[in-house]
C-alpha cells in the first residue's frame, strides 16, 4: 500500500534489520526498542489491525506466531520467556496502521498488562 512504513521495509524501499523472513511474514528489530530484544513481526499483506482479521486471511496470525517462536528461539529468549503483544486503534497506542506483533524479552516484565 502506498504510504505506509512498513510495505516500504517489505518492498526493501526502506532499511532495517531482518531477523526472519518468508513468503508471508517479516520480522525486523524495531528502531525504538521498549526491551532487550523487541522485534517486529509483520504480515507481509497490507492489513490495518486485528480489526481486519476474518474467515479468508485469518491464516496468517499462525504464521505471524509460528515466526514469533522460531525468532524467540534463535535470539535466545525462548526458555526464559517472553510477550507477544498487538496493539489495534490509536487508544491503545497503534502508531503504524499495519498489523504487527511485538516481540519482547531479555528481560523481567511481570504480570503488568501496561
Ligand atoms: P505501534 O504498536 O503501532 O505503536 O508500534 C509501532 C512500532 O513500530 C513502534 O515500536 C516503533 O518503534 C516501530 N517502528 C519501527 O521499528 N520502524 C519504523 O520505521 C517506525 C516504527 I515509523
Amino acid at each position: 500500500m502506498d504510504n505506509c512504513i512498513f510495505c516500504k521495509i517489505i518492498n526493501k524501499e526502506l532499511p532495517s534489520t531482518v531477523y526472519y523472513e518468508d513468503d508471508r511474514v517479516i520480522a525486523i528489530k524495531d528502531i525504538n526498542p521498549a526491551a532487550p530484544v523487541h522485534v517486529l513481526i509483520i504480515p507481509k499483506e497490507h492489513i490495518a489491525n486485528v480489526k481486519e482479521i476474518n474467515e479468508s486471511n485469518a491464516q496468517i496470525l499462525i504464521d505471524i506466531h509460528k515466526a514469533a517462536n522460531k525468532v524467540a528461539q534463535e535470539l535466545g529468549i525462548s526458555e526464559k520467556g517472553y510477550r507477544i503483544i498487538t496493539n489495534c486503534g490509536e487508544a491503545a497506542g497503534q502508531t503504524v496502521f499495519h498489523l504487527h506483533y511485538h516481540l519482547l524479552g531479555g528481560v523481567d516484565m511481570g504480570p503488568k498488562i501496561l
